[in-house]
Protein backbone atom coordinates (compact mmCIF):
# COMPACT_ATOMS: atom_id res chain seq x y z
CA UNK A 1 0.00 0.00 0.00
CA UNK A 2 1.47 3.36 -0.90
CA UNK A 3 0.22 5.91 1.45
CA UNK A 4 1.16 9.90 1.07
CA UNK A 5 0.33 11.89 3.96
CA UNK A 6 0.50 15.68 3.43
CA UNK A 7 1.12 17.94 5.98
CA UNK A 8 0.91 22.08 5.45
CA UNK A 9 3.81 24.45 7.33
CA UNK A 10 2.10 28.28 6.60
CA UNK A 11 5.32 29.88 7.92
CA UNK A 12 6.17 33.29 7.10
CA UNK A 13 8.61 34.20 9.95
CA UNK A 14 11.49 32.82 8.56
CA UNK A 15 11.40 35.89 6.20
CA UNK A 16 10.01 39.44 5.60
CA UNK A 17 7.94 38.71 2.73
CA UNK A 18 4.29 37.89 4.07
CA UNK A 19 2.31 35.99 1.58
CA UNK A 20 4.22 32.68 2.00
CA UNK A 21 2.41 31.50 4.70
CA UNK A 22 -0.41 31.18 1.90
CA UNK A 23 1.65 28.56 -0.11
CA UNK A 24 0.17 25.39 1.21
CA UNK A 25 -3.36 26.87 0.44
CA UNK A 26 -2.24 27.41 -3.25
CA UNK A 27 -0.55 24.33 -3.89
CA UNK A 28 -4.13 22.88 -2.21
CA UNK A 29 -6.00 24.92 -5.01
CA UNK A 30 -4.06 24.26 -7.83
CA UNK A 31 -5.27 20.59 -7.24
CA UNK A 32 -2.78 18.65 -5.18
CA UNK A 33 -5.32 16.25 -4.78
CA UNK A 34 -6.62 15.53 -8.44
CA UNK A 35 -3.05 15.25 -9.54
CA UNK A 36 -1.63 12.68 -7.23
CA UNK A 37 -4.65 10.78 -6.10
CA UNK A 38 -3.92 7.75 -9.16
CA UNK A 39 -0.36 7.63 -7.83
CA UNK A 40 -1.10 6.49 -4.62
CA UNK A 41 -3.29 4.03 -2.81
CA UNK A 42 -4.22 6.71 0.03
CA UNK A 43 -3.99 10.37 0.59
CA UNK A 44 -3.94 11.89 3.91
CA UNK A 45 -4.53 15.47 4.02
CA UNK A 46 -3.02 16.01 7.84
CA UNK A 47 -4.22 19.67 7.60
CA UNK A 48 -2.03 23.06 8.54
CA UNK A 49 0.14 23.66 11.58
CA UNK A 50 -1.01 26.90 13.29
CA UNK A 51 1.13 29.68 13.07
CA UNK A 52 -0.02 32.93 13.53
CA UNK A 53 0.74 36.05 12.66
CA UNK A 54 2.89 38.22 14.99
CA UNK A 55 4.92 40.89 13.96
CA UNK A 56 8.60 40.37 12.97
CA UNK A 57 10.99 41.03 15.82
CA UNK A 58 14.81 40.82 15.13
CA UNK A 59 16.45 39.68 18.55
CA UNK A 60 19.29 42.05 18.80
CA UNK A 61 21.77 39.54 20.08
CA UNK A 62 21.14 36.76 17.80
CA UNK A 63 20.74 38.38 14.40
CA UNK A 64 18.30 35.75 13.98
CA UNK A 65 14.46 37.04 13.38
CA UNK A 66 12.22 35.66 15.37
CA UNK A 67 14.56 32.49 16.44
CA UNK A 68 11.50 31.59 19.19
CA UNK A 69 8.78 30.96 17.32
CA UNK A 70 10.68 29.52 14.40
CA UNK A 71 11.87 26.93 16.61
CA UNK A 72 8.52 26.39 18.43
CA UNK A 73 6.65 25.95 14.95
CA UNK A 74 9.44 23.65 13.51
CA UNK A 75 9.12 21.32 16.51
CA UNK A 76 5.74 21.09 15.93
CA UNK A 77 6.11 20.08 12.71
CA UNK A 78 9.24 17.92 13.34
CA UNK A 79 6.71 15.67 15.29
CA UNK A 80 3.70 15.35 13.06
CA UNK A 81 6.67 15.05 10.39
CA UNK A 82 8.27 11.79 12.91
CA UNK A 83 4.03 10.56 12.83
CA UNK A 84 3.59 10.52 9.32
CA UNK A 85 7.40 8.49 8.94
CA UNK A 86 5.95 6.16 12.04
CA UNK A 87 2.50 5.49 10.16
CA UNK A 88 4.90 3.92 7.03
CA UNK A 89 3.39 6.64 4.94
CA UNK A 90 5.33 9.05 2.41
CA UNK A 91 5.99 12.40 4.15
CA UNK A 92 4.94 15.63 1.84
CA UNK A 93 5.26 18.90 3.48
CA UNK A 94 3.92 22.29 2.04
CA UNK A 95 5.82 25.47 2.93
CA UNK A 96 6.26 27.96 4.08
CA UNK A 97 9.81 29.61 3.64
CA UNK A 98 12.68 27.52 3.70
CA UNK A 99 13.19 27.37 7.38
CA UNK A 100 10.44 24.88 7.47
CA UNK A 101 13.07 22.20 6.81
CA UNK A 102 14.84 22.76 10.32
CA UNK A 103 11.44 20.81 11.40
CA UNK A 104 11.18 18.47 8.39
CA UNK A 105 14.28 16.97 8.89
CA UNK A 106 14.49 17.11 12.28
CA UNK A 107 11.59 14.52 12.47
CA UNK A 108 12.67 12.63 9.64
CA UNK A 109 16.06 11.66 9.90
CA UNK A 110 16.19 10.53 13.21
CA UNK A 111 14.64 7.30 11.65
CA UNK A 112 17.38 6.77 9.24
CA UNK A 113 21.25 5.58 9.58
CA UNK A 114 22.92 7.80 6.93
CA UNK A 115 19.76 10.12 5.40
CA UNK A 116 20.69 11.61 2.17
CA UNK A 117 19.14 15.33 1.20
CA UNK A 118 18.88 16.59 -2.18
CA UNK A 119 18.89 21.09 -1.89
CA UNK A 120 17.11 22.12 -4.98
CA UNK A 121 17.43 26.16 -4.55
CA UNK A 122 18.96 28.98 -6.05
CA UNK A 123 20.44 29.41 -2.85
CA UNK A 124 22.38 27.66 -0.81
CA UNK A 125 20.86 28.11 3.04
CA UNK A 126 24.33 27.74 4.85
CA UNK A 127 24.23 30.79 6.38
CA UNK A 128 24.52 31.18 10.09
CA UNK A 129 24.19 34.77 12.25
CA UNK A 130 27.82 34.95 12.17
CA UNK A 131 27.47 35.26 7.68
CA UNK A 132 23.90 36.29 7.11
CA UNK A 133 23.24 39.15 5.30
CA UNK A 134 19.73 39.58 6.70
CA UNK A 135 19.20 37.59 9.81
CA UNK A 136 16.67 35.20 7.73
CA UNK A 137 16.75 32.03 8.99
CA UNK A 138 15.21 30.95 5.66
CA UNK A 139 18.41 31.22 4.27
CA UNK A 140 20.17 28.92 7.02
CA UNK A 141 18.18 25.55 7.53
CA UNK A 142 20.34 23.78 5.65
CA UNK A 143 23.59 25.02 7.83
CA UNK A 144 21.07 24.28 10.70
CA UNK A 145 20.48 20.40 9.31
CA UNK A 146 24.51 19.83 8.90
CA UNK A 147 24.44 21.29 12.60
CA UNK A 148 25.95 24.88 12.43
CA UNK A 149 23.73 27.49 14.10
CA UNK A 150 21.66 28.65 17.32
CA UNK A 151 21.25 25.33 19.60
CA UNK A 152 17.52 25.66 19.78
CA UNK A 153 17.49 25.07 15.57
CA UNK A 154 20.28 22.42 15.26
CA UNK A 155 19.32 20.64 18.50
CA UNK A 156 16.08 19.75 17.31
CA UNK A 157 14.51 16.69 18.59
CA UNK A 158 17.58 16.55 21.17
CA UNK A 159 20.08 15.50 18.05
CA UNK A 160 22.55 16.71 15.96
CA UNK A 161 23.41 16.77 13.10
CA UNK A 162 20.17 15.63 10.79
CA UNK A 163 22.65 15.12 7.84
CA UNK A 164 26.36 14.99 7.04
CA UNK A 165 27.51 17.25 4.84
CA UNK A 166 29.26 14.32 2.69
CA UNK A 167 25.18 13.21 2.15
CA UNK A 168 24.07 16.45 1.05
CA UNK A 169 23.31 17.81 -3.11
CA UNK A 170 22.94 21.42 -4.06
CA UNK A 171 21.21 21.53 -7.49
CA UNK A 172 20.28 24.89 -9.23
CA UNK A 173 22.42 27.32 -7.05
CA UNK A 174 23.48 30.70 -8.54
CA UNK A 175 23.31 32.80 -5.78
CA UNK A 176 25.37 32.01 -2.99
CA UNK A 177 26.81 34.56 -0.06
CA UNK A 178 30.86 34.85 1.00
CA UNK A 179 29.99 32.47 4.04
CA UNK A 180 28.31 29.91 1.90
CA UNK A 181 30.81 29.47 -0.66
CA UNK A 182 33.56 29.35 2.27
CA UNK A 183 31.59 26.73 3.87
CA UNK A 184 30.60 24.40 0.90
CA UNK A 185 34.41 24.31 0.54
CA UNK A 186 35.63 23.35 3.55
CA UNK A 187 32.57 21.00 3.95
CA UNK A 188 32.94 19.37 0.63
CA UNK A 189 29.13 19.71 -0.55
CA UNK A 190 28.51 18.61 -3.57
CA UNK A 191 27.21 21.47 -5.61
CA UNK A 192 25.36 21.59 -8.95
CA UNK A 193 25.69 25.35 -9.76
CA UNK A 194 23.64 26.29 -13.02
CA UNK A 195 26.97 26.13 -14.74
CA UNK A 196 27.12 22.63 -14.22
CA UNK A 197 23.47 22.33 -15.19
CA UNK A 198 24.40 24.24 -18.37
CA UNK A 199 26.97 22.47 -18.97
CA UNK A 200 26.25 19.11 -18.35
CA UNK A 201 23.07 19.08 -18.66
CA UNK A 202 20.02 18.03 -16.25
CA UNK A 203 20.46 14.56 -17.22
CA UNK A 204 23.82 14.05 -16.26
CA UNK A 205 23.47 16.29 -13.24
CA UNK A 206 20.53 13.99 -12.12
CA UNK A 207 22.73 10.85 -12.79
CA UNK A 208 25.73 11.61 -10.80
CA UNK A 209 23.68 12.79 -8.03
CA UNK A 210 21.54 9.74 -7.90
CA UNK A 211 25.03 7.38 -8.08
CA UNK A 212 26.44 9.49 -5.43
CA UNK A 213 23.46 9.14 -3.10
CA UNK A 214 22.25 5.89 -3.82
CA UNK A 215 24.32 3.30 -2.44
CA UNK A 216 25.54 5.55 0.85
CA UNK A 217 22.42 6.53 2.48
CA UNK A 218 19.23 4.37 3.55
CA UNK A 219 16.35 7.32 2.27
CA UNK A 220 16.84 10.70 0.77
CA UNK A 221 14.48 13.82 1.64
CA UNK A 222 14.15 16.16 -1.38
CA UNK A 223 13.83 19.68 -0.37
CA UNK A 224 12.76 21.56 -3.17
CA UNK A 225 12.69 26.05 -3.01
CA UNK A 226 10.12 27.07 -5.87
CA UNK A 227 12.77 29.72 -6.61
CA UNK A 228 15.66 26.83 -8.04
CA UNK A 229 13.27 27.13 -10.93
CA UNK A 230 13.71 30.33 -13.41
CA UNK A 231 11.61 32.73 -12.24
CA UNK A 232 9.43 33.06 -15.72
CA UNK A 233 8.60 29.78 -14.93
CA UNK A 234 7.91 29.85 -10.84
CA UNK A 235 7.81 34.06 -10.67
CA UNK A 236 6.02 33.67 -7.50
CA UNK A 237 8.98 33.38 -5.29
CA UNK A 238 9.91 35.90 -2.16
CA UNK A 239 13.75 35.40 -3.60
CA UNK A 240 13.72 34.66 -7.69
CA UNK A 241 16.97 34.51 -8.88
CA UNK A 242 17.10 34.79 -12.68
CA UNK A 243 19.33 32.34 -14.89
CA UNK A 244 17.27 29.71 -13.31
CA UNK A 245 16.26 25.58 -13.71
CA UNK A 246 13.98 25.36 -16.84
CA UNK A 247 10.41 23.99 -16.60
CA UNK A 248 11.47 21.14 -18.25
CA UNK A 249 14.43 20.30 -16.76
CA UNK A 250 13.08 20.39 -13.22
CA UNK A 251 10.20 17.98 -14.48
CA UNK A 252 12.81 15.82 -15.91
CA UNK A 253 15.20 16.21 -12.50
CA UNK A 254 11.78 14.72 -10.70
CA UNK A 255 11.28 12.15 -13.56
CA UNK A 256 14.76 10.57 -13.00
CA UNK A 257 13.99 10.47 -9.06
CA UNK A 258 10.97 8.72 -9.38
CA UNK A 259 12.86 6.07 -11.82
CA UNK A 260 15.58 5.64 -9.46
CA UNK A 261 13.26 5.06 -6.19
CA UNK A 262 15.09 6.85 -3.72
CA UNK A 263 13.06 9.53 -2.60
CA UNK A 264 11.74 8.77 0.71
CA UNK A 265 10.15 12.47 1.81
CA UNK A 266 9.80 15.52 0.26
CA UNK A 267 9.06 19.48 1.06
CA UNK A 268 8.11 21.75 -1.71
CA UNK A 269 8.85 25.96 -0.17
CA UNK A 270 8.67 29.34 -0.56
CA UNK A 271 5.43 29.79 -2.83
CA UNK A 272 4.24 32.96 -2.36
CA UNK A 273 0.91 33.12 -4.35
CA UNK A 274 0.94 37.59 -3.50
CA UNK A 275 3.80 37.63 -5.60
CA UNK A 276 2.46 34.92 -8.42
CA UNK A 277 0.82 35.16 -11.64
CA UNK A 278 -2.59 33.23 -11.07
CA UNK A 279 -1.13 30.46 -9.24
CA UNK A 280 1.47 29.67 -11.56
CA UNK A 281 4.03 28.79 -9.04
CA UNK A 282 1.44 26.86 -7.35
CA UNK A 283 0.86 24.94 -10.48
CA UNK A 284 4.29 24.30 -11.24
CA UNK A 285 4.71 22.66 -7.40
CA UNK A 286 1.97 21.02 -7.99
CA UNK A 287 3.14 19.27 -11.52
CA UNK A 288 6.43 18.86 -10.10
CA UNK A 289 4.74 16.55 -7.25
CA UNK A 290 3.15 14.44 -10.32
CA UNK A 291 6.35 13.93 -11.82
CA UNK A 292 8.20 13.19 -8.60
CA UNK A 293 5.63 10.63 -7.81
CA UNK A 294 5.78 8.87 -11.16
CA UNK A 295 3.38 10.32 -13.02
CA UNK A 296 4.17 9.37 -16.63
CA UNK A 297 3.74 11.74 -20.20
CA UNK A 298 2.36 8.70 -22.19
B1 LIG B 1 15.76 30.63 0.40
C1 LIG B 1 20.19 35.09 1.43
N1 LIG B 1 21.25 34.16 1.13
O1 LIG B 1 20.62 34.37 3.66
C2 LIG B 1 19.97 35.15 2.95
O2 LIG B 1 14.73 31.25 -0.44
C3 LIG B 1 18.93 34.67 0.74
O3 LIG B 1 15.14 29.65 1.29
C4 LIG B 1 18.32 33.43 1.31
O4 LIG B 1 16.66 29.86 -0.46
C5 LIG B 1 17.20 32.81 0.51
O5 LIG B 1 19.16 35.95 3.41
C6 LIG B 1 16.54 31.73 1.26
C7 LIG B 1 20.57 36.45 0.92
MN1 LIG C 1 16.04 29.88 -2.50
MN1 LIG D 1 15.78 27.90 0.04
MN1 LIG E 1 13.23 32.40 -1.49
Amino acid sequence: MRKLSIIGMPMDLGQMRRGVDMGPSAMRYAGIYENLSTLFDEIDDKGDIAIGRPEVVVDPKSNLRNLQLVAEKNQELAKAVSKVVEEGAFPLVLGGDHSIAIGTLAGIAQHYKTLGVIWFDAHGDLNTAETSPTGNIHGMPLAVNIGLGHELLTNMLGYSPKVKPEHVVIIGARSLDEGERKLIKEKGIKVYTMHEVDRLGMTKVMEETIAYLKDKTDGVHLSLDLDGLDPTDAPGVGTPVTGGVSYRESHLAMEMLAESGIITSAEFVEVNPILDEKNKTAAAAVKLMGSLFGEKLL
